[in-house]
């Protein structure tokens, strides 16, 4: 299979090397003698990039020459993580390339920890803009990404004392051969200033502040293909005019300041998940990225000569989430003021080429910006925007002529004080296709947030695509051991571009020396995770007992600390009983990870309370390795790939109707660990592949969730006893630190419980009982492993790329089939 597709990597391993050493002694300037893992690391991604810029340029010559249409895919976040081991499963195969590095003398392994991840993204939307770049290059599409190059990435989590303290992710530190820089692309953006009419009634926008965005290239192999798109993401320089005068007068601090702000626009990302902070420079960052995008589209549609009515035949445009909308306002503006279209026309153009994926229905997270903040900054902007509304009202009122306050509801301008634009009603009027990311979710915003619209609309223009993830990075990357096993049943690696395949491992779910050879890459997988927690905590952990993880931005309706309130409740019930009647509970580990947002007090306490628990539970002697508990510091991508493949049991508990999705429910699935949760998200349809048995529900459903609510409000919810119980030890100091948690007991005991861990616990300790149940038959549990990934194909965000494709951007992959 490698062979076949030989065309963008290495003859003969030799040819790697001489490439290997030429880019040591040229490129990096440095001798054999002289190199050492980092200097390796850069030498041979330059190895590696040689050949997929190759690849890179014939993909752009042929869609240049076919003029196919072209999906941009625009999202402010791609957590893209570490780029060379990905490269190397896509370009080369993994064993050759891997002794070639060891004849070098150095250990690929070694080489691909010199890689800083490339944290431009919070988690789940980030993560899965990156899974639909592998998936667009792998199925061929002509289809590019485009986002910020921040300096600084997520911030770099440190436990200090069990807290959480944030510290800056430089990570451009080294040469990052990952990226072409094309210093030569310039694009000015403005921003401010004022609207006048010239003489022909034209609105003319003069900006008063300008900078210049200039594009980093970063190419994204496909795998079994030659295909390369790219991923195109802005940074901010400024214009070459700086203030003289203020330099001649002596003033040199200040005749920088403009370039200072210039680049502070792409300096760091916003550290925020599902929370939208309002922040002036988020809205720069927005539109800087949004117009530099769009300038860089309409030159390649324009070089095409068509006329503007086929743009939408040429080009789809997919918002994900609210963060691009400005998009949609952005074109209108391109096309009545720059290039003279009549207004309905260009209205026409535009929303036939946008689609828009909402990704959370959660009021916090929902986007908008105050009328007079937008207008200082974007104001022939803010005047289309209020067009774009009055004609869109006029429709909705001659729709429901004696509804009089739909207007009200469905209006892009909500008028409060202050005013405010609500990005997500701008992204429906302006889009031909909404999608939620998994059939829950997207019933939900139907019937939640966007009711009035698909009264408006009709039901239609509302669709789901269940997210997905890439089989390559979180199967083949993460867990060797587990794809290879899989390969060698399913005949070659092939599986990874059609998952569907995984369904023939059904054969082998009653073969034991399959279940065993399975079992023993788990105990490999979670021995290799208990090293990493031993080198991050100092915490000793066996590796041949349940693993148990929740591993996701903490965030109280993801309820790490429904989570820890049950590790409470075992320590609390382990310590009550005799050694004899202890020793029969089964030893397990439960590890966290995840960051807080640096503002969210809420969410620091909960960190704080599981480091709590952790120093006391593991240091207590009655318990020993029955139980443990672990906070790994600084979740990231690349530790993702270590610590996914590793769990027995993951936890995936938001509150019913939070979670839009979830996709770490997934790849724990795809790596051959049971998951429990509540039925939410992607749970649901995870629960559909797999079958019930081999999945542990629990809790309240999303209907009953406003009555629950309304009940504590009402005072008519009590604690049960259980919980009851682990709020006395939180209170009388077992764990210490009693005031810090306060408000973390008060918001469940006091404050209406709103995310309803009083009403899901008993069902949730109940889960965790069968849980043990299962796992104490090691053979059977295996089996319903094996069953689980063998139901998994459908998760593949190969399958989202082709949904999408087909039903929201009209495109086709461009190969030679
Ligand atoms: O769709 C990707 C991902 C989902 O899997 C998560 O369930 C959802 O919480 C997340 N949503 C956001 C929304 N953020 N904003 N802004 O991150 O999307």
């Amino acid at each position: 299979v490698w062979k076949k597709f030989a065309v963008k990597e290495f003859a003969k391993m030799e040819d790697f090397q001489e490439d290997f050493i030429r880019h040591v002694e040229t490129t990096l300037a440095r001798s054999l003698y002289n190199c050492d893992d980092l200097a390796a690391y850069q030498a041979a991604s330059f190895t590696l990039r040689d050949k997929l810029i190759v690849e890179w340029n014939k993909t752009q010559q042929k869609q240049t020459l076919r003029d196919p249409k072209r999906l941009y895919y625009l999202s402010l976040e791609f957590l893209m993580g570490r780029f060379l081991d990905n490269a190397v499963i896509n370009l080369a195969n993994n064993e050759t390339f891997s002794s070639a590095v060891d004849e070098l003398g150095f250990r690929l392994e070694d080489l691909i920890l010199q890689e800083p991840d490339a944290g431009l993204g919070n988690g789940g939307l980030g993560r899965l803009a990156a899974c639909f770049i592998d998936s667009l290059s792998t199925g061929d599409y002509p289809g590019w990404g485009y986002g910020l190059r921040y300096q600084y990435g997520i911030f770099a989590q440190k436990i200090i004392d069990g807290y959480q303290v944030e510290t800056p992710d430089y990570w451009l530190t080294y040469l990052n051969p990952w990226e072409i820089p094309r210093l030569e692309i310039q694009i000015p953006v403005h921003f401010g200033g004022h609207v006048y009419q010239d003489d022909a009634g034209n609105s003319i926008w003069e900006g008063d502040e300008s900078v210049l965005a200039t594009a980093y290239d970063y190419p994204i192999p496909g795998f079994q293909t030659t295909n390369v798109n790219n991923l195109r993401l802005w940074s901010a320089k400024p214009t070459t005019e700086f203030d003289f005068n203020k330099f001649n007068s002596g003033d040199y601090q200040n005749s920088v300041v403009d370039q200072q702000r210039a680049e502070s626009i792409t300096a760091v990302l916003y550290p925020n998940d599902n929370f939208d902070s309002g922040k002036q420079l988020r809205l720069k960052q927005q539109y800087f990225w949004v117009a530099a995008s769009l300038h860089d589209i309409v030159r390649r549609f324009k070089k095409s000569r068509r006329p503007w009515r086929e743009f939408p035949q040429q080009v789809a445009i997919q918002l994900n989430d609210t963060h691009p909308t400005i998009a949609v306002v952005e074109l209108q503006r391109i096309l009545i003021d720059v290039e003279q279209l009549p207004w309905v026309e260009a209205w026409g153009i535009v929303t036939a080429t946008f689609g828009y994926t909402n990704h959370t229905v959660m009021a916090e997270a929902l986007e908008k910006w105050p009328v007079d903040v937008f207008g200082r900054l974007l104001p022939r902007h803010l005047q289309i925007i209020y067009d774009i509304n009055f004609y869109f009202l006029k429709e909705v009122e001659q729709k429901f002529p004696s509804d009089r306050e739909i207007t009200g509801r469905v209006s892009i301008i909500e008028e409060s004080s202050p005013k405010q634009i609500r990005m997500a009603f701008l992204a429906i009027v302006g889009s031909h296709k909404v999608n939620g990311v998994a059939e829950l979710h997207s019933e939900l915003i139907k019937t939640t947030i966007f009711k009035d619209f698909v009264k408006v609309y009709g039901a239609d223009k509302f669709t789901n695509v269940t997210n997905g993830v890439t089989p390559r990075r979180w199967l083949r990357q993460a867990n060797p051991g587990l794809s290879a096993l899989i390969a060698s049943k399913l005949g070659g690696y092939s599986y990874l571009k059609d998952l569907s395949q995984l369904k023939r491992l059904e054969e082998f779910a009653e073969d034991k020396d399959f279940l065993h050879e399975w079992d023993a890459i788990k105990v490999k997988n979670k021995q290799r995770l208990a090293a990493l927690i031993k080198k991050l905590t100092g915490i000793e952990v066996r590796g041949d007992v349940l693993f148990d993880i929740q591993v996701k931005r903490i965030h109280e309706y993801k309820r790490q600390q429904l989570n820890v309130f049950g590790v409470i409740h075992r320590y609390l019930t382990l310590k009550g009983l005799s050694p004899e009647a202890r020793a029969q509970y089964a030893p397990k580990v439960v590890i966290f990870g995840g960051k807080s947002a640096p503002g969210y007090y809420m969410a620091k306490s909960i960190i704080k309370l599981v480091t709590s628990v952790g120093d006391v539970v593991n240091n207590d002697a009655d318990i020993g390795d029955l139980l443990k508990v672990v906070f790994i510091p600084d979740y990231n991508v690349s530790k993702a790939e270590i610590i996914v493949p590793a769990s027995d049991i993951s936890e995936h508990i938001s509150t019913a109707g939070t979670e839009a999705s979830g996709t770490s429910n997934m790849k724990f699935v795809l790596n051959g660990g049971l998951i429990i949760g509540t039925v939410d998200g992607a749970n649901v349809e995870i629960t559909r592949e797999i079958g019930e048995d081999n999945i542990f529900l629990f809790g309240n459903l999303a209907e009953s969730v406003e009555d629950l609510r309304n009940n504590h409000r009402f005072g008519k919810s009590a604690i049960p006893e259980s919980l009851a119980l682990v709020f006395d030890a939180i209170e009388g100091g077992v764990f210490g630190h009693a005031d810090e948690f306060r408000s973390l007991v008060d918001s469940v005991k006091w404050h209406g419980d709103h995310y309803l861990v009083s009403d899901d616990f008993d069902s949730y300790l109940e889960a965790h009982k069968l849980i043990d149940e299962a796992y104490k038959d090691h053979d059977a549990w295996v089996k319903k492993c094996v069953l689980s990934v063998a139901n998994m194909g459908f998760f593949s965000s190969d399958r989202c790329i082709s949904e999408y494709a087909e039903g929201i951007w009209n495109i086709e992959p461009v190969n030679d089939k």
